[in-house]
């Protein structure tokens, strides 16, 4: 897929609102009015919006615990996502997910997920449906190096692979699993995971959008034509804790500066676009200023938003199809 102006200015914008969102939460969170647990994706912006620029209404995503960044680039409201994190009655699922659990259905967001590996059997499940309906969607789970050992994402690779399911599995690994190194937990590599599966994996650099869009691109179009799942294993950083509170003891000195000043993944799209003429710096400075207001008001609204009353408790607790 050819990126236009208009792909590029979106695919910016999504990226700064993510990275807005999240370092807004940071503040936010710690002055203990945002109930529950909070994991920021900040610096991991490329792989949501490198992946998701490709996907349609039709297709589905599953995401992680450390999930609002899948959810931006997904299209979900950031408003109702703001109230939702703050616990409020008109937040995308009124209140009662939180940070954790905001899913949007009608967006194709099937959730966030406090179960580590807790997604890719999901998106086997949306892309069987996807396949049986003949809808041409597509279902991509996004998962972290550490979900990456969880018997449900060998099983869900197995499974993709013996039904040839339109399904990507995007391997977000930023080094970690808590506080333990991939480096020491994660035996063999990702992408000899998926081929001793019998997919295609391709490695690619997460502080490069264009490097993942490309990628994403390729093995979307895959599936979408029918020929099965693939992985992507995408290696970049999160610039905050495993969950906010986390004092980072186990990163090395200057690890996280470094990598803000050397890697992110913002300022190389910037030095792209604007070194290669394909966006003006002003362009760019106005989605910035733009974000900034959106994520101000955001804020104002959910703190301002009315909680679920006592009559709320027993509602939304079972589905009804
Ligand atoms: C089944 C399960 N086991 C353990 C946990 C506790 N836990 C929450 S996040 C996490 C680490 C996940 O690491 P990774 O998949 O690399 O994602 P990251 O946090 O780095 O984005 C663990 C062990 C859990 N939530 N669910
Ligand atoms: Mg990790």
């Amino acid at each position: 897929m050819q990126l236009n102006r208009d792909d590029l200015l979106r695919a910016y914008r999504t990226m700064r609102l993510i990275r807005d969102f999240e370092e807004r939460l940071h503040v936010e969170f710690a002055t203990g009015e945002i109930p529950g647990f909070v994991h920021l994706y900040a610096g991991e912006e490329a792989s949501a919006v490198g992946v998701c620029m490709h996907l349609g209404e039709r297709d589905s995503i599953a995401s992680t615990h450390r999930g609002h960044g899948h959810c931006i680039a997904k299209g979900c409201d950031v408003g109702g996502m703001m109230k939702e994190i703050y616990g409020r009655k008109d937040g995308l699922c009124a209140g009662k997910g939180g940070s954790m659990h905001i899913a949007d259905l009608s967006k194709g967001m099937l959730g966030a997920n406090g179960i580590v590996g807790g997604g890719p059997p999901l998106i086997c499940g949306a892309a069987l449906t996807a396949k049986v309906m003949k809808t041409g969607g597509v279902a991509v789970a996004f998962l972290g190096d550490g979900a990456s050992n969880q018997g449900t994402t060998l099983e869900s690779y197995n499974l993709a692979s013996v039904w040839k399911l339109p399904a990507v599995f995007v391997v977000e690994d930023n080094g970690y699993a808590e506080s333990t190194a991939s480096g020491y937990a994660v035996a063999g590599s990702q992408s000899d995971r998926a081929r001793g599966f019998g997919m295609p994996a391709q490695e690619v650099d997460g502080f490069d959008f264009f490097a993942v869009h490309a990628a994403a691109g390729a093995a979307i179009e895959r599936a979408r034509a029918g020929e099965g799942p693939s992985l992507i294993h995408v290696r970049l950083t999160r610039y905050f804790g495993h969950f906010e509170g986390d004092g980072m003891t186990y990163r090395g000195p200057g690890e996280v500066d470094r990598l803000r000043a050397e890697r992110d993944c913002l300022q190389r799209f910037r030095a792209r676009v604007t070194e290669a003429a394909l966006l003006e710096a002003d362009a760019l400075d106005a989605i910035d200023r733009s974000v900034a207001e959106d994520i101000e008001r955001s804020v104002r609204d959910a703190k301002e938003a009315p909680r679920p009353t006592e009559a709320d408790l027993l509602t939304d607790v079972y589905v009804a199809y």
